[in-house]
Parts: C-alpha cells; structure tokens; sequence
C-alpha cells in the first residue's frame, strides 16, 4: 500500500473507518454530506444511483484525458463499462472486480466411477440419464451391494445451474435477454421451462434425483464422498478438490482418482453453458466538492494501471514473491501466511481499486484442478447484468419480486416431485400475470435497454 502511494508520488490522508461497519458508517457520512474525503470508497455499488443523483461524485468520463489506464480497461472489459454507466450516461465509479468466470458452479464426476463404467464424461441429457441409470445399478463402490450407490448428489440450489441451460434457459439469473436485447423470464418460458420441469420429474420419478434434493446441504455431500457413495456433483469448482476430492477414499492427488470438472450438459436443442457471476465489486468516487479533483481522477488512474495491479496479486518482490529466469512469478513461503501478506494491503485489497485474479486460487488447488478450471472458462457465460435502478424501478421490483419468486420456486419443486400435475402448467403461468410479472418485466426491460445500448455504443 505504501509502495503504491510512494510511487504516485503523493501524501494520503486516510479516514479509515472498520471494515466490518463499514456500510454502516460511511452511508450516514454520504446521505448528510459529510464527507471531505476527495476520494470515496462506496459503502455499497449505489444500486438505485442516489448518490450519483445528489451530484455528490464527479462524472468521470469528463476526466479520461487524464485517466488513460481506466480508460483503456473499461474498453477492454465492455460489459462493466455497460455496467459502470449511469441513466444519464456518464461513468462515476472506478471498480474493483470479483472473479467471475474462474472457479464457478460446474458439473463434476467422479473419475474412478466413470472410468469403471467404461464410460466418459456425458455431454447430453440422454448419455447423462445413461449414466446415472449405470451408477444407480451398479456396484460402484465395490462393496458388495448395488443398492447403496446414490447416483447424483445435487443440492437444490444447483439444479437451475446444472439443467437450466440444456433447456436454453439462465433461470440462475431468471431474467435473460436475447441477441436483440428482448428480455423475458425464464420462469415464465411456456415452452423451456415446462420441458426442463419434466425432465426433472422424469429423474424423481426414477429415483434418479433422490426423495431428499430439497434438503440437501453441502456437508451430507460431503459425508456421502468421504463413503464413496455418489458419483455425481454439481458445485462451486473450488469445491472439487479442496472439499470432494480430498475426502474420497483412494485420493491420490491425481485427476485419475478425483471429482473432476466436465463440460456443462447439452440437448438437441440447446448447447450447454455454464453461468458466471457479476464482476463488478467495491466502487471509489471522487467527491465533487474536492479541491483536488484533477488529482484524485490521476491518483485512481494510477491504482488501475497494470504495476498497480500486479502488486495488489503479488505483494512486494523479494518479500512475498518472487520471479524466476523466464519471468514466472510463485508466492514465498511467507506470503503462505495470508495474515502477513493482508498487512501488505493485499489479497484481498480493500483500499484500491483492485482486479481479483486467479493466481492466488490457482496456487491453493491441485494443478489437475487448475488446468480445468483452466479449460471449463470457455463454458462459463455472463449472467444478467448489474444495471442501475431508478428509485421507482426499484420500488416496482422490490414489490413484486419477492412474491414472484417464492412463488416459481414452490411450483418447481411441486411440478418436480409429482405433487402437481404438470397438467397445470397453464395456469402456473397465468399466475405468474397476477404477481404482475408483466410490470416487472417492463421494469427489466426498460433497465436492459439502457445496458444493452452502452454495451453497443
Ligand atoms: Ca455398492
């Protein structure tokens, strides 16, 4: 931290406030305007643009002369330029971003129980039914018995991830947008979404999607792998091998022997993906009422430029890295000490406006693990964007939403255990008109319109 200060050849005066309060402590400051600062790190994105409405930030887009390497990262990155920009057009915010397409949600098998069934891993709906009919009959485990094999085991949460797009549909996000920008909800697909609830009945009904899915934690997931007792998983790929893996009984270390990530499943119809998270993280403003405002654009410029970057990933040379004769980069044995290395202002670094990377996540899974996460990015697709509200879009979706989605999440698990008859199907979605979804959907799609038009600009 002081490395990068010292570099911008300038003296801070840091107003440090707690970072656990921190929303609580700076929102006030901010609605009553008391704030001196010249530089502002936001207590939350300002989802509704109410401090950008109070005039409190200076647009920066006025001052990319000075700030080529914000500039030139925002053209690189188009989807949170679209993001980053305001109703009124201008951009106010320099960003800190999240991992977004690196180690997310994916599919994994377990390697020896494939390799047994002679089989790879299934890229369609119809080899994926295949295969879990093979484990569900078979003894996988080796342990006499071909009834205590359990052929997947899928928390409910992760159903809409694994099934959803084979059925062309993001209902992870719900709203979705077409090539043109036409929004629609995926919940609401007369069509998809019936087809993706029957193939999940059709798994229930078989007793392929076990009696229990609604109530299935991470730790009974867990338990089952450590006993060797499913073949199937569908989690955040960290989990892959620093929670799966690592438990099964005959881990080796080597992929051979591991749950290992797959490509995402597909139908006739619709090629698979596999949906990512928003970027876009912590937000700094520079106050419009500084003295310094021309400063404080260049200062922000400087934390984004690429040295910046790399020091908030690495540290210091010498210290907690170091670089090899062909130029690689590996953390020292200090910088294993993640309390140590937070005291450098990094991983992660609140202070600046950082670009997480996937380095550091690199380093703390096996390299089998790596490499997949590696190759799985190709799969990975942007969810529905961050878009900033206006304070009465807010209101119409903070009304009905809520409603909306108790309401499609009780009927999928209905329709998908049998409880309702898929028969009424019709009027699950006319129900949907009576929560209004209609208004919700103008809402989505008055905020698309805006988001789609600075991704095209
Ligand atoms: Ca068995």
């Amino acid at each position: 931290m002081e490395t990068v200060i010292a570099n911008a050849g300038i003296t801070v005066d840091w107003q440090l406030v707690d970072y656990n309060n921190y929303a609580d402590s700076v929102g006030p400051m901010l609605t009553t305007g008391a704030v001196d600062a010249d530089i502002v790190l936001l207590p939350d994105q300002d989802p509704n643009q109410t401090y950008i409405k109070s005039g409190m930030f200076v647009a920066l887009d006025n001052y990319f002369s000075v700030m080529p390497n914000f500039s030139k990262w925002l053209d690189a990155n188009p989807v949170i330029k679209a993001e980053l920009t305001a109703e009124d057009g201008h951009i106010y915010y320099v960003p800190g971003t999240n991992v977004g397409k690196d180690y997310q949600p994916v599919l994994m098998y377990n390697q020896k129980w494939l390799d047994a069934a002679g089989m790879e891993a299934p890229e369609t709906l119809d080899d994926f039914v295949t295969l879990l009919r093979y484990f569900k009959d078979n003894d996988m485990n080796g342990n006499g018995k071909t009834d205590d094999e359990i052929p997947m085991s899928i928390m409910a949460d992760y159903l809409p991830y694994m099934f959803g797009p084979a059925f062309g549909l993001d209902i992870v996000s719900g709203f979705q947008a077409d090539a043109d920008g036409n929004v629609v909800y995926a919940y609401a697909d007369s069509e998809n979404f019936k087809a993706y609830l029957e193939f999940l009945n059709g798994l229930y009904a078989e007793g392929l999607l076990e009696v229990e899915y609604t109530s299935l934690d991470r730790d009974q997931v867990i338990e089952r792998i450590s006993n060797d007792l499913t073949g199937v998983a569908f989690d955040f790929s960290w989990a892959m091998s620093m929670m799966y893996s690592n438990v099964l009984p005959y881990y080796d270390g080597t992929a051979d022997t591991a749950f290992v990530g797959a490509a995402p499943l597909s139908s006739a119809d619709y090629k698979g993906f596999y949906v990512g998270r928003v970027e876009l993280g912590n937000m700094f403003g520079v106050n419009a009422s500084s003295s310094k405002v021309e400063l404080a654009c260049k200062f922000l410029d400087y934390a984004m430029s690429e040295p910046c970057q790399e020091m908030y990933q690495w540290g210091i040379e010498g210290e907690s890295y170091t670089v090899d004769a062909s130029g690689n980069k590996s953390y020292t044995e200090q910088a294993s000490d993640n309390d140590w290395l937070q005291q450098l202002g990094i991983n992660p670094s609140f202070v600046f406006p950082a670009q997480q990377s996937v380095v550091s996540t690199d380093a703390l899974v096996a390299d089998w693990h790596a490499e997949c996460n590696a190759w799985q990015e190709q799969f990975v697709v942007d969810p529905w964007p961050f878009i900033y509200s206006t304070a009465d879009e807010s209101e119409v979706i903070n009304t009905y939403m809520v409603d909306i989605e108790t309401y499609v999440n009780e009927n999928a698990t209905a329709f998908i255990t049998g409880t309702k008859s898929l028969d009424n199907f019709d009027s699950y979605i006319e129900g949907l008109d009576a929560l209004k979804l209609q208004e919700v959907l103008t809402v989505k799609q008055n905020q698309y319109s805006r988001y789609y038009e600075a991704l095209n600009k």
